[in-house]
């Protein structure tokens, strides 16, 4: 029966490899990444099915003791309400008024694919189960650092919010108006939290307040900071030019 399973996936896993570029061409809706035609993000396809079929369905990322604590540069957008790192003048201006009312009137709106489309407030947040990890963080960059980091589990927002079974990916958007996407593995993986807290305080602005990303099996820039609003799609979504796609970096960067 193993066997027969591990046929059976090698054959998908060659057959959808061929048919990446087929879904380009014929236009469809796409339920993995588009790759541009380009060689090497092929090959990230490659490695995202790899990886899921070979890991462990809850492989967790090593979690560090309070003594292994570093500092942690702030990286990116440090500040969405600075017009020089604003996404547009009008996001700035709707940051900077929420961070001006420390983040009492922000709200995250959950979208899409679920029963009961809802608005969260830091509030409503902090009354669902909350998780505390201490992670490191690896940056594209070359850099690492690690922190402890408090929030709720995505999956306890999704399953509050009535997942449904047709679901496959999970889009953030961001105040400095950017944008990125997991599937249903990383998004219900119990690490991958809405992070409100970071090394026993509230989450700093520079990193990302008032709601930040954590996915720890992945490379630090799918961490999105300074979350407005998630929606949950039953195909992959392509945010254009506001995700990593366009610019060259791959979508699935585990580790
Ligand atoms: N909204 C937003 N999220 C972001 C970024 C950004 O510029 N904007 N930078 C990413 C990158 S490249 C890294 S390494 C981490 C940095 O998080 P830190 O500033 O808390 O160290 O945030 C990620 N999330
Ligand atoms: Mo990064």
């Amino acid at each position: 029966m193993r066997d027969r399973n591990a046929i059976i996936s090698r054959r998908g896993l060659l057959t959808g490899l061929a048919s990446a570029g087929g879904v380009l061409l014929s236009g469809c809706t796409q339920t993995e990444p588009p790759t541009y035609g380009n060689v090497l993000r092929m090959g990230d396809l490659f490695t995202y099915r790899a990886q899921r079929l070979l890991l462990p369905a809850r492989s967790l990322a090593r979690e560090y003791s309070r003594a292994d604590i570093t500092s942690i540069q702030a990286i990116g957008t440090t500040n969405p309400s600075d017009p020089e790192q604003a996404g547009s003048q009008r996001s700035a201006e709707v940051y900077d008024r929420l961070r001006r009312a420390e983040f009492a009137d922000w709200r995250l709106r959950v979208e899409g694919s679920v029963a009961r489309p809802a608005s969260f407030s830091l509030a409503d947040l902090m009354r669902l189960p909350a998780r505390t990890q201490i992670t490191k963080h690896t940056c594209e960059e070359g850099w690492s650092a690690i922190a402890e980091w408090t929030g709720v589990p995505l999956r306890q927002v999704l399953t509050a919010c009535g997942l449904r079974p047709s679901a496959r990916f999970v889009n953030f958007f961001t105040f400095d108006e950017s944008s990125d996407s997991i599937d249903m593995f990383d998004a219900l993986h119990p690490q991958t939290l809405l992070a409100y807290g970071m090394n026993g305080r509230e989450l700093p602005i520079a990193h990302g307040a008032p709601l930040r990303l954590r996915v720890e099996r992945q490379l630090g820039y799918k961490s999105l900071k300074f979350l407005s609003h998630i929606v949950v799609t039953d195909h992959f979504f392509d945010p254009g030019k506001l995700g990593p796609l366009q610019a060259g970096w791959a979508w699935y960067i585990g580790i």
